[in-house]
Formats: C-alpha cells, sequence, structure tokens
C-alpha cells in the first residue's frame, strides 16, 4: 500500500489532486473526502476556464431626422463642415455630391463614367478619393470642386473608405481591411475583422469613430466597432426598425449602407440605399 492508497483508506482524496490558477498551484491533501468533494467544487469552478465576456450590444435613439434622396443608391458618406459627401452607385447611376445635410438638397454632383459603379469615397487634404466596385479603379478629385485630378489601381473589389487621420481605411467586402497611405495609395498593412474570432465576411461602409473603426454589415441591419488594432469586434449595433416599413417601397427601398460622424459635435448619422430618410442616431448600451 502506497500513501495514496493508505490515505484513501482513510478516507481522504489522493495526493495529486490540485490545480493551478495562474502561476499559483493548490494543492487538496489531505482532507476528509466529505470536505475533499466540497474544496473540488470549489476549485472546479475557479479553475475553470473563464468565460469570454460578452461582446456588448446597442440600440439606438433617433436625435434627428433629414431628408434624403430615395433615388440616391448610397454607397459612400462622410460629414465635413456642415455637409453630407456622398457617392451613389450602380453603373450608369454613379455619382458624388456634396449635400446640405439639414435639408437634403445637392450643392454639388459630378456623375461617373457609365461603366463604373461608384463606391466608397473619404477626404484627405483637399482631395476627395472614390473607389469604385469591380473595375480595380479609383479617382482622386479636388474637395472643392469635385473636379477629377487622376486615377488610381489596386487590387480586388472597392467597397468603402475612412481615414483615421494618419491612414486611409478601406473594405472590399472580405473580412479584410486595408490600410492606405493617404498620400501614395499604396497598403501599409491589413486587418481581419473577427467576432469572437470568427471572420466577419461582407464589412461595407466605413466610419472613424472616436478611434474605432465602424462598418455596417452589408445585407443586415448592423454596425460593428471594430478594434483598429487587432480588427475585433468590440461592440454591435442593431439598427432594425430605424426605417420604417411606411418609408419603405418595394423593390426600390435598399439595405442599411452610409455612416457618417461629426467629430466637432459628436454626431453620428446613418442612411441606406434608397432611403428617404437619413437619421442622427445616439447608441444606448443594452444591459
Ligand atoms: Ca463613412
Amino acid at each position: 500500500m502506497n500513501r495514496n492508497h493508505y490515505l484513501q483508506d482513510k478516507g481522504f482524496a489522493p495526493q495529486d489532486s490540485f490545480c493551478k490558477i495562474g502561476k499559483v498551484t493548490f494543492s487538496m491533501l489531505p482532507l476528509p473526502k466529505h470536505l475533499f468533494f466540497a474544496a473540488a467544487a470549489l476549485l472546479l469552478a475557479a479553475c475553470s476556464p473563464s468565460q469570454p465576456q460578452e461582446i456588448p450590444q446597442y440600440f439606438y435613439d433617433v436625435v434627428h431626422t433629414y431628408p434624403h434622396d430615395p433615388a440616391a443608391f448610397t454607397e459612400g458618406l462622410f460629414y465635413l463642415d456642415g455637409f453630407l459627401y456622398e457617392s451613389t452607385g450602380l453603373e450608369g447611376q454613379s455619382s458624388i455630391r456634396k449635400v446640405r445635410l439639414e435639408t437634403g438638397e445637392i450643392v454639388q454632383e459630378h456623375q461617373i463614367p457609365g461603366q463604373y459603379f461608384g463606391e466608397g469615397i473619404i477626404n484627405w487634404k483637399d482631395r476627395l478619393i472614390e473607389l469604385t466596385y469591380k473595375t480595380q479603379v479609383g479617382f482622386v478629385y479636388d474637395l472643392a470642386g469635385l473636379g477629377l485630378q487622376r486615377q488610381f489601381t489596386y487590387q480586388g473589389e472597392g467597397w468603402a473608405l475612412t481615414q483615421d487621420g494618419k491612414r486611409i481605411i478601406m473594405s472590399d467586402g472580405t473580412p479584410e481591411l486595408r490600410f492606405w497611405d493617404p498620400e501614395t495609395l499604396k497598403e501599409l498593412g491589413r486587418i481581419t475583422v473577427t467576432d469572437e474570432g470568427v471572420p466577419v465576411k461582407n464589412v461595407n461602409e466605413l466610419e472613424w469613430i472616436r478611434g474605432e473603426i465602424y462598418a455596417n454589415i452589408w445585407t443586415t441591419n448592423r454596425i460593428a466597432r471594430i478594434d483598429p488594432e487587432s480588427g475585433k469586434v468590440t461592440g454591435w449595433i442593431d439598427l432594425t426598425g430605424l426605417l420604417a416599413d411606411t418609408d419603405r417601397v418595394a423593390g426600390q427601398t435598399d439595405v442599411l449602407n452610409g455612416i457618417a460622424y461629426d467629430a466637432k459635435s459628436d454626431r453620428i448619422f446613418v442612411t441606406g440605399k434608397r432611403w428617404p430618410k437619413l437619421f442622427e442616431i445616439r447608441l444606448i448600451k443594452k444591459t
């Protein structure tokens, strides 16, 4: 009879019962059996892998409702100095516009050649940069007049653009986001957007908001809040019900798309493809 057999015979648990919490090892000997099992239950709970923290969920309050061109198939959106800049898609219908927020009035517009499907836009200094969907051609315009300055090329599909003050951030419909040098428009690196380890597909219109990347996920009512370093989704915003059924036209009204941010006044705007309204929203964390 070795020591363990002796201890078990005397009502004690085996000597090699222990667990590790961090770098600390806890021995559970010697204990009478009834205490051993109570202690084991407690330690089992302590030794179990910690449950992953649930990703915070948000819903919304509508702060203001503004008119939006119900013919605008919104692909890109940002806010600058009192105006929205918007790009619209579809071949033959693509344009970039400068729009007065309060009225929806188009104050400047540039039509895109019919072979291109306009996608994401963003400002950089005195320029406005635009992607196209599958043609792998981008355009650089002067921000003040929306006049074309030059073209550039990139690989893959073009979905959306935003910028963090140092880099341009680009989505292509995959879970990857690309970072570009804003001057050369050359790639600096990528992150993969993941939700609890699972890559998130269809990452669409982007906005840089308070140090995070917001992205609406194509064909859903959800916006992901993304850590720009790791690509991890740090929050989900559910915009279900934002556009009322009574504001929808069958075969016309399309999905949520378009996030803009007024950093000076901390206002978030969202709209959708051929939505008649654009909303300023406030996020509310679900408890
Ligand atoms: Ca945007």
